[in-house]
């Protein structure tokens, strides 16, 4: 019994001009199309009457007229991607040609497809669970290997699997607690049976707070890095990223303001998608308003930021510009933000002025213990200062490398995530969605342990069904059809 009344078609290859190009039919009425629209090149082929996953040669025709040369492969149901019958049209690439068999679709009885509609049909047939369909939706989005690899996870079923062992679990529990509100009589077994129920429980909780925390170290490789480079005006904040891009993105000038926006631009580094922010430099008593703003917008980079390249002109000595950088970063840490700060000295293929007098030394120890400033600057001899703070050169790239592994490794999770070959242990969740549902199930089975067993039965069990109506939320089960639809919607038209 599948879900569908109507058939669905897209375009599932990305418009543009390509080798192959493919339209796919979805539905009861998919095959049924595929018969006026598809000839087989051998006369003797019946399309009604071919057999699942074959593939076939033949002509797409509207009325007599050839429309393209194809492969047409036949899927039944329910053995497809949707559990539906499937017929795919492997086109040639051209996008008139792939728009021509899609209308051919359309006018012969198909919808066009939604976004993620094959997908959700293959979820609500059963085919798949949600955070299954998720995954399809995240390995297709997925820019680095990493993230590649945890969404395959999930495609595989692991978060199924996992979510479900807990859910049975919690539900045990349920089941030891009814009984015993059913026999109140024999208290010592009782009492005995429901210590064992509520350590059990908190098993369960000690687990999803692992997992919990194990989201919270991998979301920034879903999301990235946020990388703000901030300091004065024409300390080469625009050429480091420019370097980093590998092209020039940002005009670099020697005139003091050159950028006035933020800049932002995503690099690959290591695996990890790295989102660099290239900011307006700073200089005091600017009464440009588009400065001002451009200033404005600074902040906001600094507050997104989780590192913070703070770039220092070395070929200078410092100034008070040089400070108002830093009284800013200040004040987002006084917000209570917690950011790294990895002060860097640039321009050091030119003579050197800044370290003239210890007075960036006595900058920076201003954000001692408001920031965490990496790697570890040391303040207390000026001549340690000077060895441990970062130098580059954006003209002679000397220290840049240095610098990429400071940030990644300022983001100690990196290192754990590498080295975890068995993260198919541990318990993946790939968003925020599951993630929020994953911290409501733990704080119903905290509240649960938090009452007594013996008097407040009937209080615990309710805490520990809403546990597992959670649970069941992340595998797509108890929603409604509009929040699916929001989920869905996310996936791109054709998958
Ligand atoms: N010698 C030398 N010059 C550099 C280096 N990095 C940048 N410059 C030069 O410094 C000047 C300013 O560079 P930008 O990258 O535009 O500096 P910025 O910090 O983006 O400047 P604003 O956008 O005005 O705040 C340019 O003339 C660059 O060529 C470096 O490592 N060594
Ligand atoms: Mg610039």
């Amino acid at each position: 019994m599948t879900y569908s009344e109507d058939t669905i078609v897209a375009i599932s290859t990305p418009l543009g001009v390509s080798g192959i190009g493919i339209v796919r039919l979805s539905g009861p009425d998919a095959v049924k199309i595929a018969e006026k629209i598809f000839k087989p090149k051998n006369p003797s082929k019946v399309v009604a009457t071919l057999r699942t996953f074959t593939t076939h040669l033949g002509y797409v025709v509207d009325n007599n007229k050839v429309v393209d040369e194809v492969l047409m492969t036949i899927m039944r149901a329910p053995h497809s991607y949707t559990c539906e019958d499937v017929v795919e049209f492997s086109c040639h690439g051209g996008p008139l040609i792939l728009k021509e068999v899609l209308e051919l679709c359309l006018r012969n009885g198909a919808r066009i497809a939604e976004p993620g509609e094959f997908t959700k049909r293959a979820f609500l047939n059963g085919r798949i669970d949600l955070s299954q369909a998720e995954a399809v939706c995240e390995l297709i989005n997925s820019k680095t290997e990493l993230q590649r690899r945890l969404s395959t996870n999930s495609l595989l079923g692991k978060t199924k699997e996992k979510i479900t062992e807990i859910a049975n679990f919690v539900k045990e529990a349920i089941a030891e607690i009814e009984v015993a509100i059913d026999y109140p009589d024999e208290e010592d077994i009782k009492t005995i049976r429901l210590s064992i129920t509520k350590q059990k429980i908190e098993d369960v909780i000690s687990e999803i707070r692992t997992a919990v925390e194990y989201t919270e170290k991998i979301f920034p490789i879903i999301n990235g890095i946020n990388v703000a480079i901030v300091g004065k005006v024409n300390v080469g904040k625009s050429s480091l990223l420019n370097l980093l891009l590998n092209y020039e993105r940002a005009i670099v000038s020697d005139i003091p303001g050159t950028t006035r926006d933020t800049i932002s631009e995503i690099v690959n580094i290591k695996g990890i998608p790295i989102r660099i922010v290239d900011t307006a430099g700073i200089r005091q008593h600017s009464q440009d308003p588009i400065e001002k703003t451009g200033i404005e917008r600074t902040k906001n980079a600094v507050k997104d930021a989780d590192v913070i390249i703070l770039m220092f002109d070395g070929s200078q000595e410092v100034s008070d510009d040089d400070y108002t950088v830093i009284k800013i970063i200040l004040t987002i840490a006084n917000e209570g933000y917690n950011k790294t700060v990895i002060p860097v000295i640039n321009k050091i293929d030119m003579p050197q002025k800044i370290f003239a007098t210890d007075k960036i030394m006595k900058m920076l120890m201003e954000l001692q213990g408001k920031v965490r400033l990496y790697p570890e600057v040391v303040f207390n001899n000026f001549d340690d200062f000077k060895n441990t703070v970062v130098k580059i050169s954006c003209v002679t790239k000397e220290g840049v490398e240095g610098l990429l592994n400071n940030i990644v490794s300022s983001q100690s999770i990196y290192s754990d995530i590498f080295s975890s070959q068995d993260a198919q242990e541990t318990l993946i969740i790939t968003n925020m969605r599951q993630k929020e549902l994953l911290v409501k199930t733990q704080q119903e089975l905290e509240k649960a342990v938090s009452l007594d067993f013996d008097t407040s039965a009937e209080l615990v069990s309710e805490h520990l069904k809403e546990a597992v109506r959670n649970l069941q939320r992340i595998l797509g089960g108890d929603l409604t059809e509009d929040v699916l639809d929001i989920i869905f919607s996310r996936f791109c038209v054709g998958k």
